[in-house]
């Protein structure tokens, strides 16, 4: 494979996706170099020589579409593709297995971990482009859809459908992994009067500035902040213990505060929000729902509210 050609391959007239960032995992640098050399022209290549470095590497920064090896020291590209499909913030990346494996059986257990799609070393270079090609415009498409889909309109946060389905994966994974899951439900104060006295515009301007608070107070990949509806937002934190919640809920809370928005009804003169916030250990029987999680932060907002809002309570 280290001697391909580099051959303009894609007919013309088909359509061709944006520019997009495709992660080569390959336990030879001569056969990652081989694949910048045809597609580097069109497309951001990354490399991994391993499985674990190929996982980190998608969960901080995931990629359109992965080429894989499947023979690899250590974990092989079957682990990787399972390891991938079984996390929810990677299971949407495409992989396609390039491999020189050729029986029938290893073939079906490529597709069978989750792959969509199957090249046999050697590899022909026209129509590994091609079905490049097709697979970065599919996920281009089940991007805009999932978009769409999944994201609330007015923030670009996470919408609730969204979140049902993350919460359910994530709590299973968590349960796995034997670790903690944190979840912070956050309320702005007094939010029907700001609306009362400002207007609905501006209202709609004030969500989204909490709305990107939230979303710079998600700092781990794995983080989900999220807009459940009307005034009311979410920050899922996997594996985030009591301790962790407490801290991240408080910081919340004081940058809010300090975005100064102007609230002359509110709490200080500010707009204001309060935040409940429980933590979780899903492996533990008495905790198997994850709907617990939830209403125990709802338990939680409801005391801060009580307690005179502006304010973040377990
Ligand atoms: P509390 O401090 O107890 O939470 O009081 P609150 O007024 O914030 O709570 P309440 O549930 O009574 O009112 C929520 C308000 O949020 C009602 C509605 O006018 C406003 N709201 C909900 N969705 C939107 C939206 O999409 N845009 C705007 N501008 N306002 C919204
Ligand atoms: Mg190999
Ligand atoms: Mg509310
Ligand atoms: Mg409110």
């Amino acid at each position: 494979m280290s001697a391909l050609p580099q051959t303009p391959a894609i007919p013309s007239g088909l359509p061709a996706p944006a520019p997009s960032r495709i992660l080569v995992v390959d336990d030879q640098p001569l056969n990652i170099h081989a694949m910048h050399r045809v597609f580097r022209n069109e497309h951001e290549i990354c490399m991994a020589t391993s499985g674990p470095q190929a996982l980190e590497f998608c969960r901080a920064t995931p990629p359109d579409l992965i080429l894989m090896d499947v023979l690899m020291p250590g974990m092989n590209g079957l682990e990787v593709c399972r390891a991938l499909k079984d996390d929810p913030a990677t299971e949407h990346i495409p992989v396609i297995f390039v491999t020189g494996l050729s029986t029938q059986d290893e073939e079906n257990r490529c597709w069978e971990v989750g792959c969509v799609d199957f090249i046999t070393k050697p590899v022909n270079i026209t129509t590994m482009r091609n079905r490049v090609r097709a697979h970065l415009l599919l996920k281009q498409q089940s991007d805009l859809l999932r978009q769409t889909a999944w994201l609330d309109g007015l923030t670009g946060l996470a919408n609730r459908r969204q979140f049902d389905e993350r919460l359910e994966k994530e709590w299973l994974r968590c349960q796995r992994a034997g670790c903690a899951m944190s979840l912070l439900v956050i309320d702005i104060d007094h939010f029907k009067r700001y609306n009362d006295r400002y207007g609905h515009l501006a209202g709609d301007d004030t969500l989204r500035r909490v709305a990107e608070a939230v979303r710079g107070a998600a700092r781990r990949p794995g983080d989900l902040p999220v807009r459940l509806g009307g005034e009311e937002f979410v920050l899922m934190l996997p594996e985030i213990e009591r301790e962790g919640a407490r801290v991240v809920a408080e910081r919340l809370e004081a940058d809010i505060r300090a975005l100064q928005i102007a609230h002359a009804d509110g709490e200080g003169g500010v707009v204001t929000v309060s935040v409940g916030y429980a933590t979780g250990h899903p492996s533990r029987e008495d905790q198997a729902r994850a709907e617990s999680l939830v209403g125990r932060a709802d338990v939680a907002l409801y005391a801060a509210k009580t307690a005179g809002r502006a304010r973040a309570l377990a």
